[in-house]
């Protein structure tokens, strides 16, 4: 019996990719090959086909990934996140844009090589919205994805281009001549609301007071929470997000009718998150001490997403509505997370 196909992720070692990689060991539908700055923890390295610690701007180091395996599928989960991305805008868009480039580049190669499409999966996100003002905001509460296509982040503006570049590798590349239909990329995107995982708290982004909130009451810590209480954003639970890849990546091609797809589970404003959490953790000590910079940012991104499109294409419709994500998710597992 042939082997598995291989499956990169780059990434492996943030948020998404733990639980991505966590899931796919499961299913057994792959072997995984994973990159990441960092080496992988011992505890994940067993549900991989090989682990590589490296730099997605090393060209010479994504030439022998592609030389060694047969890639037939990439999730690209590396990325420099919003607020991160602010402080040092310039290394956002090399490994947010330039990183890319290089790797689909890499996955174009391997398409040609291998005589079809390799299937290549972007978590874009909601940074790539940029509502003008909050009225805006009140007044276009679910936002489709041709609307407002204006973001105010060096990652927003990044994730926004990587999506064009997707489309362009996938529909319009030539390199030096005409390519077959079969050695195209196949490039799929989605654009994830904030994500809230039980297992891991984010860094860098600007929709991580959800989660720290959680996280921080959780633990009996105090949480200062950098946006005010009207604040809203839509939210999304992990295993929602690991599904919602998953599901874009089995859609017959045929079926798709966008390059880039909103995902949505459920919105709430910074207040009504609060009031969630100390539902679940009564002692629970949160403040709100808005930073101007991070909410910014925040009134920029809606409120929530209209994914009709995902859901009459695909078949997305989210598993962990509000209620659920907390009662049985987020809240029995963070409890037992840290409490024993
Ligand atoms: C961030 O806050 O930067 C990310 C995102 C919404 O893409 N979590």
């Amino acid at each position: 019996m042939a082997p598995p196909p291989v499956a990169l992720i780059t990434g492996a070692n943030g948020e998404i990719g733990r639980s991505l990689l966590e899931r796919l060991h499961a299913d057994g539908r792959y072997r995984v090959v994973t990159l990441d700055l960092t080496p992988l923890p011992e505890r994940f390295r067993p549900m991989c086909h090989e682990t590589y610690a490296g730099n997605i701007l090393d060209r010479y180091l994504l030439d022998q990934l592609a030389a060694h395996h047969e890639i037939e599928v990439v999730f690209h989960l590396a990325a420099l996140l919003s607020t991160r991305g602010e402080r040092d805008p310039d290394l956002a868009h090399q490994i947010n844009v330039e990183g890319t480039l290089h790797l689909m580049r890499m996955a174009q190669q391997q398409s040609a090589r291998l005589g079809r499409p390799v299937r290549f999966i972007l978590p874009s996100s909601i940074a790539v919205y940029g509502l003008p003002s909050l009225d805006e905001k009140a007044a276009h509460p679910r936002v489709t994805e041709g609307q407002f296509l204006e973001p105010i982040t060096m990652y927003g503006c990044n994730k926004l281009y990587c999506e064009h570049l997707g489309r362009y590798f996938m529909r319009h590349y030539r390199s030096v001549g005409p390519v077959a239909a079969n050695a195209r990329l196949d490039f799929r995107a989605l654009r994830f609301p904030g994500l809230i995982s039980a297992d891991t708290v984010p860094s860098g982004g600007t929709s991580d007071y959800g989660p720290e909130m959680i996280h921080h009451a959780a633990q009996g810590k105090p949480y200062a929470c950098f946006v005010g209480p009207e604040a809203r954003l839509p939210f999304m639970a992990m295993p929602d997000a690991v599904r919602a890849l998953l599901q874009l990546l089995d859609a017959p091609a045929e079926a798709l009718t966008l390059p880039s797809y909103n995902v949505g589970a459920f919105s709430l404003s910074a207040q009504e998150f609060a009031e969630r959490v100390k539902r679940a953790f009564p002692g629970a000590d949160i403040s709100f001490a808005p930073d101007a910079g991070r909410a910014r940012i925040v009134d920029s991104w809606p409120g929530d997403v209209d994914d009709a499109r995902a859901r009459a294409d695909w078949g997305w419709a989210p598993a962990y509505g509000l209620d659920r994500a907390f009662d049985e998710y987020l809240v029995p597992a963070v409890r037992t997370r840290y409490q024993g």
